[in-house]
């Protein structure tokens, strides 16, 4: 039997940024040759959410601010998998911030693209927690995951482009998929991408952004050097962009992928094992 699969046009807005996000990750698959039946796009709910729709690979759409949890459990459940979980600000800053901190710590193999709009765009324009980075009169001083995750030692790829700047979020995309593949863990990528019809934030971080890769007395290898000037930045009113910080340290589950006990911890949670108690499970709750 031929399965075959034509993804839907997307439904964002005419000037989305999600569409550069869209286009710049199709582009990444390409570059690296990463086909569709190796490759599982796992979201959140939110305009950011739906990308699932529209991209040719495996899809999953979670709960809103649950997409970690369920992409580490894919990318444990099966490592041969490119395990790519996307969302909103809203989804991981907010309702999904816990997960987002225990994420950083884990380091599972997971590319976690966050797409910052400063706003929840689905739900037609209410406060996200980063919308006091465009400088409105809000009490609320905005999140920058950018720092709260330098500030977790576990990290290992931190990461913000800007759709505006497509070159670089191009190659940001190719390094995030590169290091999930090489098997080193929990790649973050921060996108800015405006949302045109609830909150335009293009003038104000076109003017605010700051490119970090082009700073050549940067390394983003010192977390410590990172720490400062990001904050720095911040201090400023300027919004880093670029390779931010990066290390290289086994993901989680690394010793299980080496170790030829592997197969067997791993199938003792094959629900196939257990397929009557599942049944069982699942009749109490079909009734
Ligand atoms: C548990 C739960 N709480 C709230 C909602 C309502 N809701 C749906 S999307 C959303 C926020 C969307 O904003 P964001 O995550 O930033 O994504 P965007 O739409 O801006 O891309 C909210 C609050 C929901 N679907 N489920």
């Amino acid at each position: 039997m031929t399965i075959t699969y034509t993804p839907t046009n997307p439904v964002w807005c005419s000037g989305c940024g999600h569409y550069g996000v869209k286009g710049a990750l199709e582009r990444a698959f390409d570059v690296l040759g990463i086909q569709p039946c190796e490759t599982m796009l796992l979201t959140g709910i939110g305009c950011s959410g739906s990308i699932q729709n529209n991209v040719n690979a495996y899809g999953y759409h979670s709960m809103h601010g649950r997409v970690l949890p369920t992409a580490t459990g894919a990318s444990i459940a099966n490592p041969d998998l490119t395990v790519i979980a996307a969302g909103g600000d809203g989804d991981g800053y907010a309702i999904g911030a816990g997960h987002l901190v225990h994420a950083f710590k884990r380091n599972a193999n997971v590319l976690y693209i966050l797409m910052n709009n400063a706003v929840y765009g689905l739900t037609k324009g209410q406060d996200s927690p980063t919308s006091g980075s465009f400088g409105q009169a809000i009490a609320d001083a905005p999140i920058d995951g950018i720092a709260m995750g330098l500030s977790i030692p576990g990290t290992t790829f931190l990461a913000r482009g800007f759709i505006r700047q497509a070159d670089q979020l191009n190659s940001l995309m190719v390094q995030a998929l590169e290091h999930v593949r090489a098997k080193k863990g929990f790649a973050f990528l921060e996108v800015l991408s405006p949302c045109v019809t609830y909150h335009d934030t293009y003038p104000d971080w076109n003017a605010r952004f700051y490119d970090l890769d082009a700073d050549r007395e940067y390394t983003a290898e010192d977390r410590g050097a990172a720490f400062v000037k990001t904050l720095a930045l911040n201090e400023e009113g300027k919004i880093p962009t670029g390779m931010i910080y990066h290390e290289d340290r086994p993901c989680f589950g690394a010793d299980w992928l080496e170790n030829d006990s592997s197969p067997a911890q791993l199938s003792a949670h094959d629900p196939h094992n257990h397929r009557d108690e599942l049944q069982e499970l699942m009749g109490r709750y079909l009734m």
